[in-house]
C-alpha cells in the first residue's frame, strides 16, 4: 500500500529516469539503435528496476501515465541526440499489453512524436507475444497502424510466452528479440544454441530481423556472427546507462 502510494506520488512528480542500452549490428558491430528502459527514483530504495513497480503500475492504473512519460522523455532525448549531431539511430520504447490496447494507442504515439519532432522512422516499439494472442483483429489493426505510421515493433523476450508461431506470419512485425534467457548459456549449453538457431532463421525466413539480447560474451557474439543473426544487445556491447553516460559512449565511438 505504501509502495502503491509512493508510486502514485512518483507518476505527479514524474520521479524516473531513462537508462538506454545500445543495439548493434552483428556483422559490423555498428551502432543501430537505442532500447529505453526505466528507473522508478524510489525516495527510499533509490533507482528501482521496472521488474519491481512495472506490475503495480499496471494494477494500480498507472501504466499509462509511467508509458506516457517513458515515451515523451525518449522521443525528445533522441531528438536531441540527433539535433546534437550524435548517430541518427532509433530509439525502442518498451509497451505493455496494457499501453498496447489503449484506445488510440497509436494517436497517442502520433502526437507525441509531433511534438517532440521525432520522426517516425526513429521510434520503435516492443511488445511481448502474448499481445499477439489475443483479440487479433485488434491487434492486427493497432499493427497495421503502426506500420503506416512508420514506427517499427519488435516482438521482446521472445520464446518465453506462449508461442504461436503462426501469428508472427499473421501481423506486420519488424524485429524478433531472442529472449536472453537463450542467449546467457551458449555457446556452451547444445539446447540453447539450437533454439537461438532456430529463432534467427525463422526470422530470416519470415523476412524479420533478428536480434539477440543479454549477450554478454566476445564466445556469444561469434555465435551469432555465424549464425547471421542481425542484431546484437547486451551487457558485453553496454550495460544500459543513463542519457549522460550513453552519450559519451556515442561520442566515443569510431
Ligand atoms: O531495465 P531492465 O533490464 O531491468 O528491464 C526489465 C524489464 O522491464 C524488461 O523486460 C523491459 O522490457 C521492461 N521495461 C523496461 N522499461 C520499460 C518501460 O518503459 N515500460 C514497460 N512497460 N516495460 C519496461
Ligand atoms: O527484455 P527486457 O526488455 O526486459 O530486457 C532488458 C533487461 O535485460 C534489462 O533489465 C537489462 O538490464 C537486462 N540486460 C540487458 N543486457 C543484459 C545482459 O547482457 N545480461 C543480463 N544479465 N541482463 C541484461
Ligand atoms: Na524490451
Ligand atoms: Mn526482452
Amino acid at each position: 500500500l505504501r509502495q502503491e502510494h509512493l508510486l502514485r506520488e512518483a507518476v505527479e512528480q514524474q520521479s524516473f529516469e531513462l537508462h538506454y542500452q545500445p543495439q548493434v549490428e552483428v556483422a559490423s558491430g555498428r551502432l543501430r539503435g537505442l532500447e529505453a528502459l526505466v528507473r522508478w527514483q524510489h525516495p527510499e530504495q533509490g533507482l528501482v528496476g521496472p521488474d519491481a513497480f512495472i506490475g503495480l503500475a499496471e494494477s494500480r492504473g498507472l501504466i499509462t501515465h509511467i508509458g506516457r512519460w517513458v515515451l515523451r522523455r525518449a522521443c525528445r532525448q533522441m531528438r536531441t541526440w540527433h539535433d546534437a549531431g550524435l548517430p541518427r539511430v532509433p530509439v525502442a520504447v518498451n509497451l505493455s499489453a496494457i499501453e498496447f490496447r489503449q484506445r488510440d494507442v497509436v494517436g497517442d504515439i502520433a502526437q507525441v512524436l509531433r511534438e517532440s519532432g521525432l520522426a517516425p522512422q526513429f521510434l520503435e516499439v516492443e511488445i511481448t507475444e502474448s499481445v499477439l494472442m489475443h483479440d487479433v483483429e485488434g491487434t492486427r489493426a493497432t499493427l497495421a497502424a503502426l506500420q503506416t505510421l512508420g514506427v517499427a515493433v519488435t516482438v521482446d523476450d521472445f520464446g518465453t510466452g506462449y508461442s504461436s508461431l503462426a501469428y508472427l506470419k499473421r501481423y506486420p512485425l519488424d524485429k524478433i528479440k531472442v529472449d536472453r534467457s537463450f542467449v546467457m548459456d551458449t555457446p556452451n549449453d547444445a539446447g540453447d544454441v539450437a533454439i537461438v538457431t532456430a529463432v534467427v532463421q525463422l526470422a530470416r525466413g519470415l523476412q524479420l530481423r533478428s536480434v539477440a539480447e543479454g549477450v554478454e560474451t566476445d564466445e556469444q557474439m561469434a555465435l551469432l556472427r555465424r549464425l547471421g543473426c542481425d542484431l546484437a544487445q547486451g551487457f558485453g556491447v553496454s550495460r544500459p546507462l543513463p542519457a549522460v553516460q550513453i552519450q559519451a559512449w556515442m561520442q566515443s565511438l569510431p
